[in-house]
């Protein structure tokens, strides 16, 4: 049986991962994987969740199974954390995932149960894995345009052209803020354009939410996902606590079904908690036992977020000076996006070739699409991209 099997298409940023680590040149900067670095190049493991740990080693009194749902104080914590008070508790079905690509992979497969003709529709570019897991699902995919290669800032009326032509049914996928590979995002006035689209052609919303924190706030960056959810009768949320936790190896995520009222939810509960049974059982519980922990203790919430501000104001600031540096080279305002964009990632808008010719050259990996990871800089490498962009000619 063996013998069939075909050898399957590497992930791209996975496969950088590696090339990273076998290069052995000491003057490399690593720009790829969406992992947060701190100016030491290391990923830290976040002070409240140590703190928690150490609570829940002193405290755990067993490892028994939870539910096929998770514990349902995580559950209710996250859609705290995401939704606040903008949509009725009552209409919301909730399930633990094993991280964030766990609860895409539910949605589509719940998306899949309900609506077998059902197509999605995915932002171009958007992160490889939506792509990848669609088609090993049998979803149709179809792309609307949304980076604009000349401004490096969303397209958005190709991309309202492109969501004119799906039908109703169809799911649209959006990214709840920090636009992956992108770091270019709505506005809240677009957003609205889009709820009102939505509802006007009978389109279903699904948005992954995995950097919430890291964009202009945890308030901030949720008030996209808040307008969906309150405004369509039914909307899909894939969240992540890898990034705002930093919890990433402890595989934590959320699938969210909103209903349009209460009589729904208890039929989505249920399909989710199937899904996850037939998938894997329960889903992991110790990273969504720590957020619970962090998120429902005043204290730890508040180390937390504080701890979160930092990362986020940091990458900000990284951003700003690779901007500055660039404008100072260049003389000109063409790099000014970098700043503009938010989140971990930026999008270069540059050819294949040329993000090569930078790894060849000066030992910089970004991701071939020219997607660099902003946690990958610090205060002495930033001129030593800076220099390698305008070496280039980006
Ligand atoms: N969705 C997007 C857009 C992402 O960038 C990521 C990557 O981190 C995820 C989902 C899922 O992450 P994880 O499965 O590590 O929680
Ligand atoms: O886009 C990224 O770099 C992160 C991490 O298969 C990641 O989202 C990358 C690839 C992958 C899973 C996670």
């Amino acid at each position: 049986m063996f013998e069939n099997l075909k050898p399957q298409p590497a992930d791209k940023i996975l496969a950088l991962m590696q090339m990273f680590r076998e290069d052995p040149r000491e003057q490399k900067i690593d720009l790829g994987v969406g992992v947060y670095k701190n100016a030491e190049g290391v990923t830290p493991v976040m002070r409240a969740v140590k703190a928690a740990e150490k609570q829940l080693w002193e405290a755990e009194t067993t490892k028994a199974y939870t539910g096929l749902a998770g514990d349902p104080a995580y559950g209710d914590a996250m859609i705290n954390l995401i939704l606040g008070s903008s949509v009725a508790r009552d209409t919301i079905a909730a399930v633990a995932t094993p991280g964030g690509t766990g609860a895409v992979r539910q949605a589509f497969e719940l998306i899949k149960m309900a609506n077998p003709g059902a197509r999605v529709f995915v932002s171009d570019p958007t992160w490889p894995n939506h792509l990848s897991i669609l088609k090993y699902v049998g979803i149709e995919t179809v792309t609307y345009r949304y980076f604009d290669r000349e401004t490096r800032g969303v397209n958005f009326d190709g991309m309202m052209e492109d969501l004119k032509g799906a039908q109703k049914g169809d799911v649209v996928l959006l990214h709840g803020c920090c636009h992956n590979p992108t770091g270019a995002n709505l506005n809240l006035t677009q957003w609205q354009e889009v709820v009102d689209l939505l509802n006007a052609q009978g389109l279903i919303p699904m948005i992954d939410i995995a950097y919430q924190g890291f964009g202009d706030g945890l308030e901030e960056d949720a008030a996209g996902v808040r307008l969906v959810a309150s405004s369509c009768p039914e909307t899909l949320i894939a969240a992540s606590c890898s990034k705002n936790f930093g919890i990433y190896r402890e595989r934590t995520g959320l699938l969210m079904a909103v209903a349009n009222d209460a009589s729904g939810q208890a039929l989505n509960q249920k399909t989710l908690a199937f899904l996850n049974r037939q998938n894997y059982s329960f889903p992991p519980d110790h990273g969504a036992r720590l957020v619970t922990m962090i998120l429902n203790d005043d204290a730890l919430r508040a180390d937390w977020a504080a701890e979160l501000e930092e990362v986020r104001l940091g990458m900000l600031g990284l951003r700003q000076s690779l901007a500055d540096e660039l404008q100072r080279l260049t003389g000109s305002d063409r790099f000014g996006f970098i700043a503009q964009h938010r989140g971990m990632f930026s999008l270069l808008g540059t050819t294949p070739e040329l993000v090569e010719k930078m790894r060849v050259d000066a030992g910089i990996y970004m991701v071939g699409d020219s997607r660099l990871n902003i946690a990958g800089l610090n205060a002495q490498t930033v001129p030593i991209l800076a220099k390698a962009i305008v070496d280039a000619g980006v």
